[in-house]
């Protein structure tokens, strides 16, 4: 027995060496850098190696939302910066290099890091010069870097923040799709929306008043063509992180629940089921979902009025075929009117479907389906909410054509507009009225605030409807 046990010992002293000693590094690799929102191809090696990282910086203007622009401060020419993915154990020979057309210095905090700075100080890297460190990687997990030049708050508000993962030496289990998203607060001399090149303002940071929420560095960078695409069936793991300055993330997906998270970046699944995570300034979290039916699932910060006046709003769009029992879709709107409710069903209280016999009748009708419908967004007296939701008063993409409005509130409307010389880029969800209401609806916005005075009648409704929607352009209730 004795013998037995110290046998054992020795047998596991002998292995001992192939397993749990340092491993050695073999060989040297550069790494695939991605920009937002890839992510490069998982790690296959099953040995550590040496990683040579080459990232520019580069001060470039670009656009923060349509008609605005700002000069970024980026690590690799976007915001966010490249995605690195390394595994556990790999030695990494970093290299900074400062443009020289950039006007100030930069450097490097990986929170990967472990050492003085994060890499900061071995990386401050003057315009036009290149520094090298190295460290090696010993904490598997999902982590944000950073500029860290003073003003600290001032460099990662112009967009100098990206990710690195640091894949756990036996690998992450597979997914059919993997995607990197950053949200970011930005601080404009401007207000929200006004256009023109933007400077930064450093008493709205300081203040923490920042001017744009956004993910991936700009308003719409998820949204119409540049939306998240996925199909049924698959499994997504997101890559999400937040680089600031000032403003954690309330990250959640309208219409989805993550199956899995890996809180706050780590190595470990210790939580399922989960509709809203916190995500720190400098953290990050791994979200893991499957897709059981289509839809256009809307990424938000659900501290909502980022997501609908700043920006924080992304969309994924998943095709595939419906399941009616995960997900039905409307199925009847019928009147409710509970016993004892004391509201009496008459012709212009009920809510629907009412029959108008004349058109006096029908912008009576349709101003109550506006109040209860439309007027959140659009507003009572019609004016919108600029850099939101377009005006319907005396709106010029409203009066031209009359079969296209009543496509917008059948089917809704996404993607880029312009109203009366202003742009918007953004998402009306599809109506659910019925054919009466809709008439009466548009008929009360054309009558109303210096409108065209178009008739809209039921049977419009009923031809527009059955018509094939513009397919890029319109999505509504039912995937159309
Ligand atoms: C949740 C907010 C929201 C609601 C509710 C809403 N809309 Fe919209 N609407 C929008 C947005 C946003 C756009 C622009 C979409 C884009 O960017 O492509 C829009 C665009 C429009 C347009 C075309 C642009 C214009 O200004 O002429 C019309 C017409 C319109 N909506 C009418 C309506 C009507 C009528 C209702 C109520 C039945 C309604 N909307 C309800 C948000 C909304
Ligand atoms: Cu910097």
């Amino acid at each position: 027995m004795k013998l037995l046990k110290s046998l054992g010992i020795a047998l596991l002293l002998a292995s001992t060496p192939l397993t749990f000693a340092a491993e050695a590094v073999k060989g040297e690799e550069h790494a695939i850098l991605t920009d937002a929102p890839d992510v490069p191809p998982p790690i296959t090696r099953t040995y550590a190696t040496k990683v040579i990282v080459n990232l520019e910086v580069i001060e470039k203007k670009m656009r923060m939302a349509d008609g605005v622009e700002y000069v970024f401060w980026t690590y690799g020419g976007k915001v966010p910066g490249k995605f690195i993915r390394i595994r556990e154990g790999d030695e990494v020979e970093f290299h900074l290099n400062n443009h020289p057309s950039s006007k100030v210095p930069h450097n490097i905090d990986l929170h990967a890091v472990t050492g003085q700075g994060g890499g900061a100080g071995a990386s401050f890297t003057a315009p036009g010069h290149s520094s090298v460190f190295s460290f090696k990687a010993i904490n598997p997990g999902l982590y944000v870097y950073h500029c860290a030049t003073a003003p600290v708050a001032m460099h990662i508000a112009n967009g100098m923040y990206g990710m690195i993962l640091v894949e756990p030496k036996e690998g992450m289990p597979k997914v059919d799709r993997e995607l990197y998203v950053m949200q970011g607060d930005f601080y404009t001399k401007g207000k929200t929306s006004e256009p023109g090149l933007q400077p930064f303002d450093m008493e709205k940071a300081v203040d923490e008043r920042p001017t744009y929420i956004v993910f991936n560095g700009s308003v719409g960078a998820l949204t119409g063509d540049n939306s998240l695409k996925a199909k049924v069936g698959e499994t997504v793991r997101l890559y999400f992180g937040v680089g600031g300055p000032n403003v954690a993330s309330n990250f959640h997906i309208i219409g989805e629940i993550f199956d899995r998270i890996y809180p706050e970046g780590g190595t470990k699944i210790i939580n399922e089921n989960v509709q809203t995570t916190i995500v720190p300034p400098g953290g990050a979290t791994i979200v893991e979902f499957k897709l059981e039916v289509p839809a256009t699932y809307v990424l938000v910060d659900h501290a909502l009025t980022r997501a609908f006046n700043k920006g924080a709003l992304g969309l994924l769009k998943v095709d595939g075929p419906e399941d009616k029992i995960i997900y039905s879709g409307k199925q009847t709107d019928t009147v409710y009117q509970p016993e004892g409710s004391g509201i009496q069903k008459t012709a212009d209280s009920a809510p629907a479907p009412v029959i108008a016999k004349t058109t006096q009748d029908r912008i009576k009708f349709g101003q109550r389906i506006y109040t209860n419908n439309c007027l959140a967004c659009h507003q009572g007296n019609g004016s919108g909410i600029k850099g939101a939701f377009p005006p319907l008063a005396k709106s010029d993409y409203l009066n031209a054509d009359k079969k296209r409005a009543i496509a917008t509130v059948v089917h809704g409307r996404e993607g880029p507009i312009v109203v009366n010389g202003e742009k918007y880029n953004s998402v009306m969800p599809g109506q659910v009225l019925n054919d009466e209401d809709i008439a009466n609806v548009l008929t009360y916005v054309y009558s109303n605030w210096g409108n065209s005075k178009k008739v809209v009648t039921p049977a419009e409704v009923k031809t527009v409807r059955s018509a094939k929607p513009a397919a890029a352009k319109t999505k509504s209730e039912d995937g159309h």
